[in-house]
């Protein structure tokens, strides 16, 4: 059973997402943002369902595809609006965009745009982890989430044979959107049995076929306990999910040609803001709405006033030894 609670909460968030990345979408043209953006419209429902039950010191780690987690775990939403448009008050100084969205005060890793490199460093935070935790006695968990393209990298199955290999507090998620860029899944994996592939390096696995929220929660509580409290080792979750709109770019392409119409279907009648919205009543769901709206607008303000950064920053943090003198 869902509290009321709980399910204003998951909304809220969702939903947050869901409207914050529209209004890059309207926005996007008039050049405001400086950056590329690959958005997850469609997606959100996991990587709430991911970062809800996690705790503030606990990490999460993921891609180029990064508004929905850095979102959901809790990162600075004024701070991320300012980095896409490129301001000094930006998460990183308005000098690395959407695809490198960091906030380490909220668990939030820093992204990458190369594909899979944030994997084995998601396992060096958990190894980390996992000798602190020796010291304080209490044990963070890391998350690192990847798409199915990930899963085709070479240093993903180094890192998942290492995190076996030394029982590392740490919960691999793949959220699996069945494309890389235009390539579907069919073209690029002779067989889908991925969680059964996963499973060899001795892992425990689970997958979630439908994007349901509250699924994708409960299963993150149960292997949080697993891992904080009983000791537990990696474990594997397969999220699948529906990207909505196209690889990189505001533009909705669902019906290009690379594209399955059923999924399309399957995914709008399943559609977890919509879901979540109608078992909340009226006037909690106008309220969520509103604060909702206002939040974005407000991280909009703050993004068009702040300063672009000074032209000397174009050369601090070039070098390590540039940010350790710090
Ligand atoms: C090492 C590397 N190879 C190729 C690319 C080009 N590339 C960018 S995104 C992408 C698709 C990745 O798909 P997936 O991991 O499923 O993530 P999604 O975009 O679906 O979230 C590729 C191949 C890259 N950025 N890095």
């Amino acid at each position: 059973m869902h509290t009321p609670e709980l399910v204003a909460r998951l909304y809220k968030k969702m939903s947050l997402i869901r409207r914050f990345e529209l209004r890059l979408a309207d926005i996007y043209h008039t050049d405001a943002i400086k950056s590329p953006v690959h958005l997850s419209v469609g997606q959100e429902s996991v990587a709430v369902g991911v970062c809800d039950p996690l705790e503030k010191t606990d990490i999460i780690s993921n891609t180029y595809r990064c508004h929905a987690t850095y979102l959901a775990k809790g990162g600075d939403l004024h701070a991320m609006m300012a980095e896409l448009y490129g301001k000094q008050t930006g998460c990183a100084g308005g000098k690395a965009g959407s695809m490198h969205l960091v906030d380490i005060k909220n668990g939030v890793l820093g992204a990458s745009a190369v594909v899979g490199t944030t994997i084995p460093i998601a396992a060096g935070y958990a190894l980390a982890m996992q000798r602190e935790a020796k010291i304080t006695g209490y044990q963070r968990v890391v998350v690192s989430m990847f798409g199915d393209g990930g899963t085709e990298e070479g240093c993903f199955y180094e890192t998942i044979n290492f995190a076996a290999l030394h029982k590392l507090p740490i919960i691999f998620v793949c959220e699996n959107n069945r494309l890389a860029i235009h390539t579907p899944i069919e073209k690029r994996w002779a067989t889908e049995k991925l969680c059964e592939r996963i499973a060899t390096y001795d892992m425990k696995t689970h997958k979630i076929d439908d994007g349901d929220v509250f699924k994708i929660r409960d299963t993150i509580v149960r292997v949080i306990n697993h891992i904080r409290k009983e000791g537990g080792g990696p474990v594997f979750l397969e999220c699948a999910t529906y990207r909505a709109l196209e690889h990189v770019g505001p533009r909705d392409d669902h019906g290009d040609s690379y594209r399955d119409q059923d999924d399309y279907q399957r995914w709008q009648e399943q559609d977890q803001i919509i879901r979540l919205g109608k078992m909340l009543d009226d006037s909690t769901r106008r309220m969520i709405d509103d604060e909702v709206t206002a939040d974005i607008q407000a991280a909009e303000a703050f993004a068009a006033n702040s300063p672009y950064p000074e032209e000397e920053e174009l050369y601090t943090h070039v070098y390590a030894s540039e940010t350790t003198k710090k």
